[in-house]
């Protein structure tokens, strides 16, 4: 039995298949695949035809969110299947030997950094866009819109604070940044009051600016694009 899922065909067996679709949490994934260079064959999930729900995709994430990664050629030679996000980034970054410090001290404040992400930034971002863009706006979402706001430049302060001083969130670019940076750049996308408070935060502006001028960052957000 084929260990990818047969609603996307394959064309190039051996290279790393990725599944996904370009949201925050998406374009992770077409970032670090393009900072590292590794050979790699992306697959689009459409929400819009549900097929994040599709059984081949739920043996490699039964959470049914994007992004998913199948590596034919695991630990042992073996095919790993990896879902979330910072699971599949650290994987890739420990892989190429490259975008996480060697040295144990820095490479957990690169963890923190993404812990922090997956714990605070997604989730509290994530509810910004959700009241801000998609839930029905017959009924009154005051108080959630209230909170996610309030939640929402909390940790952009956090953020700001952590870039005093700093270019990237621990020392030289890393899978860290590749995690919260593109929830950053979503307000673009959300609108309302973060995204016109971004100006408060001149660390977290100086940030993006260096974050989007990468060329690989262009070209991972454009994997899995709508
Ligand atoms: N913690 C997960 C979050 C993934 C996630 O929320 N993905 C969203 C898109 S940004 C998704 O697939 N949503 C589809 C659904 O919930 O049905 C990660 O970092 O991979």
């Amino acid at each position: 039995m084929s260990i990818f899922p047969t609603h996307w065909p394959v064309e190039h067996p051996d290279r790393l298949q990725l599944y996904s679709l370009a949201t925050p949490n998406g374009v992770k994934v077409g970032i670090v695949l393009e900072e590292l260079g590794l050979p790699y064959e992306a697959h689009r999930v459409d929400f819009s035809k549900r097929e994040q729900f599709d059984p081949g995709f739920l043996t490699i994430n039964p959470n049914n969110k994007i992004p998913a990664l199948i590596d034919p050629n695991g630990p042992g030679g073996q095919p790993l299947r990896i879902m979330e996000s910072g699971a599949i980034l650290h994987y890739l970054a420990t892989k190429a030997g490259e975008l996480l410090p060697t040295e144990p001290g820095k490479a957990n404040q690169v963890l923190q950094w993404m812990f922090f992400q997956a714990g605070s930034v997604g989730p509290m971002f994530g509810q910004y866009g959700h009241f801000s863009k998609y839930a029905p706006q017959d009924q009154d979402h005051t108080y959630a819109k209230k909170r996610f706001t309030d939640e929402a430049l909390r940790i952009l302060n956090v953020i700001n604070g952590r870039l005093e001083g700093r270019d990237w969130l621990v020392d030289d670019y890393s899978i860290a940044d590749i995690m919260v940076a593109p929830w950053i750049g979503a307000f673009d996308f959300y609108g309302g009051p973060v995204a016109e408070a971004l100006s408060d935060y001149p660390n977290v502006e100086a940030y993006m600016k260096r974050f989007n001028a990468r060329p690989a960052v262009a070209r991972g957000r454009k994997v899995c694009a709508r």
